[in-house]
């Protein structure tokens, strides 16, 4: 009988096309509305579905949690639950931060109506609550909190970013250049311990280059370091020996790079 029912019941659910497409944003558990079954369900807090996810959630979460999930939607899927509007298969779940941090660099791009928008590697686009001054086509590196769901005049945006700060995105460099040469050789220790003790000595035109290992500040210990990694056997962290982007964000500026 009960297997009967089920059957009737998903017959009697709202066909819906197949189409696959991301959901990445935090919602809400929520019973299954039949009543019969307990189906745990996902409403989005932009995507109201309610979704079924790929992974065992009885037991773990209860009707009210909140949860951030990554995955894909799947609309054709096999189900007993009553009223999912499609399927979330699940790369990611996680606890729901209600703004999330964003510092990273991006593209300004055109957006609808006039609006300017923050896209990121991963093609997320978000309004900015402070352009200043930077135009479209510009590479830039943002450091805000991300608002999922506020109501922008943009069009289709994954969000708004606030309370941001915007500059120009560090060069990418290649560390232990400090002389900006091209090479990494005992010329670079020199020019740094020239730059930190002699008075009138320029300063290396990316100091992340010269922060050879890494802490966000320059002294006498990078030169050390250096020298480590010269003569002795040590390493300096990334990026060597190619050009990169520095790991760890600090306040170093490295507008000019040592890279092409
Ligand atoms: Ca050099
Ligand atoms: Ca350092
Ligand atoms: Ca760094």
């Amino acid at each position: 009988m009960r297997r009967t029912l089920v059957l009737i019941l998903a017959l009697m659910a709202p066909s819906v096309v197949n189409a696959q497409a991301t959901f990445d944003e935090c919602g809400t558990f929520v019973a299954d509305s039949s009543g019969f079954y307990d189906c745990l369900l996902l409403v989005g807090d932009t995507l109201p579905g309610p979704y079924q996810l790929t992974v065992a959630v009885g037991g773990v979460y209860v009707a009210g949690d909140t949860v951030h999930v990554t995955g894909s939607i799947n609309t054709l899927f096999p189900t007993f639950c009553w009223d999912p509007v499609g399927q979330i298969d699940v790369t990611l779940i996680e606890p729901c931060i209600a703004n999330p941090p964003i510092a990273e660099c991006g593209m300004l791009v055109e957006g609808p109506m006039g609006c300017t928008l923050f896209m990121t590697d991963t093609l997320d686009t978000y309004e900015l609550e402070n352009l200043d001054g930077f135009a479209p086509g510009t590479q830039v590196f943002v450091d805000g909190l991300i608002d999922a769901t506020c109501a922008t005049a943009c069009g289709s945006t994954s969000g708004c970013i606030f309370g941001n700060t915007i500059e120009a995105c560090p060069a990418d460099f290649v560390r232990g250049d400090t002389n900006n040469d091209g090479g990494t050789d005992i010329a670079d220790i020199i020019f740094l311990l020239a730059s930190l003790f002699e008075s009138g000595a320029p300063a290396p035109a990316c100091k992340d280059a010269a922060d050879m290992n890494d802490d966000g500040g320059l002294d006498i210990s990078d030169a050390i370091s250096g020298l480590s990694a010269l003569f002795s056997g040590g390493s300096i962290p990334a990026p060597i020996g190619a050009c990169g982007a520095d790991p760890t964000a600090d306040t170093l500026d490295c507008q000019a790079g040592n890279c092409p």
